[in-house]
């Protein structure tokens, strides 16, 4: 347990990496501002971790009016930020390019890039003055492209290139910046992925012993505790279970 009480802000605690990392932060005694659109979940957060260590904020983060009118709405404990975990992100679709839906493109876009870069613009003045931690959830889509990840993959790249340009950006000012890159992970990622497939869902994960939401919030635990003169650049993970594939090759 930490002596000194900090304030995270986490996107996306709703579900998934969110929801464990509010979770593992105020066990350390951290204050979470807890994002996400499903008010009922956010809710529950404060009735289990009790209203003195979580501020529930309800807003779509493509919103950005109402993005800014949650965060003048703070209150007074939880506007010090000191971390800033920028998780809310999806996947939409699985299909190639050619065969996608243009509006799940424009959802991915607008919630995993648009989104992030305007709250990331929005709390880099408190972050500045507070010498605070950004940590950008990302994915090994960013590096490793596969068919049907077109644009995930590409919202992805941005993420983590933003964040590589963040940091040299905030050279200096005692910012820290982390691209977090996971691979697998059994969330509600896939449900949502495929627009409510359970079994879709349920087969992806079915005996791989994928990453679990726990195992990614106490690597974004680690990594904003780490002594102040330690920034981790960018960190990718897999389950054992998942590798690197083979390129492809169409015959003739
Ligand atoms: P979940 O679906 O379990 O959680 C996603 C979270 O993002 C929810 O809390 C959801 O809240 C929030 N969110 C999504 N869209 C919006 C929106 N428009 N406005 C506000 N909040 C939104 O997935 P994960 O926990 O797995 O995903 C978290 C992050 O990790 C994402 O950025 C994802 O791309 C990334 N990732 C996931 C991996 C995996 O295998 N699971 C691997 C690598 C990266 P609500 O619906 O209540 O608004
Ligand atoms: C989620 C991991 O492999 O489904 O970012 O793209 S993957």
């Amino acid at each position: 347990m930490t002596t000194t009480q900090r304030t995270a802000f986490i996107t996306g605690a709703t579900s998934g990496f969110g929801l464990a990392a509010t979770r593992r932060f105020v066990a350390d005694g951290w204050r979470v501002v807890a994002t996400g659109r499903r008010a009922e979940r956010l809710q529950a957060l404060v009735d289990e971790l009790g209203a003195a260590h979580v501020h529930p904020a309800v807003f779509d983060v493509r919103d950005e009016p109402a993005m800014r009118a949650a965060l003048e709405a703070l209150p007074a404990d939880f506007r010090d930020i000191d971390l800033l975990v920028n998780n809310a992100g999806l996947a939409q679709g699985t299909l190639p390019a050619q065969r996608a839906d243009l509006q799940d493109w424009r959802v991915m876009i607008d919630t995993n890039v648009r989104a992030l870069v305007v709250l990331t613009h929005a709390l880099l003045p408190t972050l500045i003055e507070r010498k605070g931690t950004i940590i950008n959830v990302s994915s090994t889509a960013a590096t490793y492209p596969y068919a049907g990840g077109n644009v995930y993959g590409g919202t992805k790249a941005f993420v983590s290139q933003f964040s590589l340009g963040l940091r040299a950006d905030l050279h200096g000012t005692g910012v820290r910046v982390t691209a977090l890159e996971p691979g697998m992970a059994e969330t509600e990622f896939t449900l949502v992925r495929t627009h409510g497939d359970q079994a879709a869902s349920d087969t992806l994960y079915k005996g791989a012993q994928p990453m679990t939401a726990d195992d990614i919030a106490a690597t974004i635990h680690w990594i904003a505790t780490q002594p102040p003169h330690i920034n981790i650049n960018r960190l990718e993970m897999m389950p054992t279970s998942q590798s690197f594939a083979g390129f492809q090759i169409a015959r003739n």
